[in-house]
Order: C-alpha cells, then sequence, then structure tokens
C-alpha cells in the first residue's frame, strides 16, 4: 500500500479556489457519439441545467468534452466542430456554475477557449502529446492539466493492448509525460495523472490497474480514475442499469479506497455517496 501520507489532499487552481479530494468529476458530454449519454446535452440550455444538477448532487468539478473517445467508432472531430459543439456550453457554465470546470480536449484552441471561459483544468487525454501548443498553453495559464495514459488515438486504441506488466508500463508513461510538463515550466502541483482504463487496455488490464493503484499512487501526483460505464464494469457487474451503476459504484468507492483522488462519473449523486463512504472508512470517522 501506497502511504496515504504522499497523496496530495488538495490543489490549488490559478484563480486560488481549492481542490479538496477526494471529489467526483461529474461528465457533461457534448456530443453526439459518447459511450453512455450520446447526444443528450447538445442543446445548451439542457447541458446547462444538467451541470447545475451535477453540481448540485455534490460534484467538485464538471467535465465539458465536444469529442468522444469511445474506442470503437468514434470519429476524429474537427476543431471547428468541437468549439461549435462547447463554446454556448462553456458560456453558460460560466455565468452560473461555482464549481470549476475542466475540458475535455486534445487540442490547444478548444482548451484556449474554455480557459478563457473561466475553466481551470484541461483534461487531455494525449498527455499533452496530440497538440504541441497545449504545453506551452498550460503553462502560460497556470492551469490544471490531467495526463492520461492512451496508446495511439481513439480509432485505434481498442487494438494496442499488449503489455508485459500494464501497471509498470503505465505508471513508466505517466512519470515521463508529467517530467515532460514539469520540463516545460507547468509546476508538478498542477500535475493530476489518469491510468486511462478502457484506453489501450483489456479488462483484465483494468482490473489490475486498480487492484495495484497504489503503484501509479506513488508517483506522488492526484490520480484520476474514470471506469464510469465502461465496457469492463458492465462485463463484470451485468448490462442492466441497475447493476452497472452498482458496479460502478463498487469500483469509484475501491478506487478511493486504494488511493484515488478524483472519480470521473456520469452518475454523480450515487458516487458522491459512495465517495463519502470510502472516505470514511479509510479515515476511520466520517
Ligand atoms: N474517459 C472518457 C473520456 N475522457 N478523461 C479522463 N481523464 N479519463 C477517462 O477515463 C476518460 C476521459 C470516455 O468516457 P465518456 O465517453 O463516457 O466520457
Amino acid at each position: 500500500m501506497v502511504s496515504r501520507a504522499r497523496i496530495p489532499h488538495r490543489l490549488k487552481l490559478r484563480d486560488g479556489r481549492i481542490l479538496e479530494f477526494p471529489l467526483v468529476m461529474a461528465v457533461l458530454n457534448v456530443t453526439p457519439d459518447s459511450f453512455s449519454d450520446a447526444g443528450q446535452f447538445l442543446d445548451p440550455e439542457r447541458a446547462l441545467e444538467h451541470a447545475l444538477a451535477m453540481e448540485a448532487a455534490g460534484a467538485g468539478i464538471i467535465d465539458v468534452g465536444g469529442e468522444s473517445t469511445r474506442p470503437v467508432g468514434a470519429r476524429t472531430v474537427l476543431a471547428a466542430e468541437e468549439l461549435a459543439r462547447v463554446t454556448p456550453v462553456l458560456e453558460l457554465l460560466e455565468r452560473r456554475l461555482r464549481v470549476p470546470v475542466s475540458i475535455d480536449t486534445r487540442k490547444a484552441v478548444v482548451a484556449e477557449l474554455a480557459l478563457r471561459h473561466g475553466a481551470a483544468l484541461i483534461n487531455d487525454v494525449s498527455a499533452l502529446s496530440a497538440d504541441s501548443a497545449m504545453a506551452p498553453l498550460a503553462r502560460r495559464t497556470g492551469c490544471v492539466v490531467i495526463l492520461m495514459h492512451m496508446r495511439g488515438g481513439p480509432e485505434n486504441h481498442a487494438r494496442l493492448t499488449r503489455y508485459r506488466d500494464v501497471v509498470a508500463e503505465v505508471r513508466a508513461y505517466l512519470r515521463a509525460r508529467a517530467r515532460f510538463a514539469e520540463q516545460r515550466g507547468i509546476s508538478p502541483r498542477r500535475i493530476i495523472v489518469d491510468p486511462g482504463l478502457g484506453f489501450a487496455k483489456t479488462a483484465r488490464h483494468n482490473l489490475l490497474l486498480l487492484s495495484g493503484l497504489y503503484r501509479i499512487c506513488a508517483l506522488g501526483y492526484p490520480v484520476l480514475i474514470g471506469a464510469s460505464r465502461k465496457r469492463f464494469v458492465r462485463q463484470i457487474a451485468g448490462e442492466g442499469p441497475r447493476e452497472v451503476l452498482a458496479g460502478n459504484t463498487a469500483v469509484n468507492a475501491l478506487a478511493i479506497a486504494h488511493g484515488a483522488s478524483i472519480v470521473r462519473a456520469h452518475d454523480t449523486a450515487e458516487t458522491v455517496a459512495a465517495m463519502k463512504i470510502a472516505t470514511a472508512v479509510v479515515r476511520g470517522r466520517s
């Protein structure tokens, strides 16, 4: 087990707000083709309503995404299309939301627009590798970056699943990407890492990463886990919505017990309850 003393308890955002861990990052996909919420929130007013409901349910971050990264059939979205999807939503959120917003994108132009609209974090599933303008943008703005492990891109990562020791390889990659970020002037206190469950991983790899999570936490950065509604949860817990929700709640509670600082979730209220229980058990007090 990793010493919990090494896991950061909080993180300061560029506007002075503090993220207290653990917390739930609630997903707001503004896409026609995401995993589970495809097309539901393309209308900005509906997106805002949903974001406010997730905030009221206890979300600590709202993660806005305009490009689907699901394994099969995800189309690479042009910057103009991604901007057209997220801009009206970000404009509304800026005025109404109190909790910080992260922007789930691999494109610096999209991230830059989101930061101008008050976003505080860039959630880059390519770990700053897809767009050379991303690291300088993060340094210049002082925003927090989430560096995720993936191989290939959304179109081919499902085939790139050969590892000798998945935990060691993912950990080495995340350490290298964090070093890359630091060498480009991004403060280590502004870095979050994510093993990228389901991205170039089989169900077994996801399970090994969860049970070996302490080895990723030992890097010393806050760790984000995104298991929400992913295929391995459905394979194990069952396909029905109740099974998926129960399975996800268990995964998220276990991830927090194993040291995760942030869990990314679609079902905010249930995940917040699971997080509270897991945290109380770990601390031995409520
Ligand atoms: N998963 C998805 C999208 N973005 N970002 C991070 N940091 N980690 C993840 O696991 C992750 C992500 C895919 O899920 P979705 O289509 O339901 O948003």
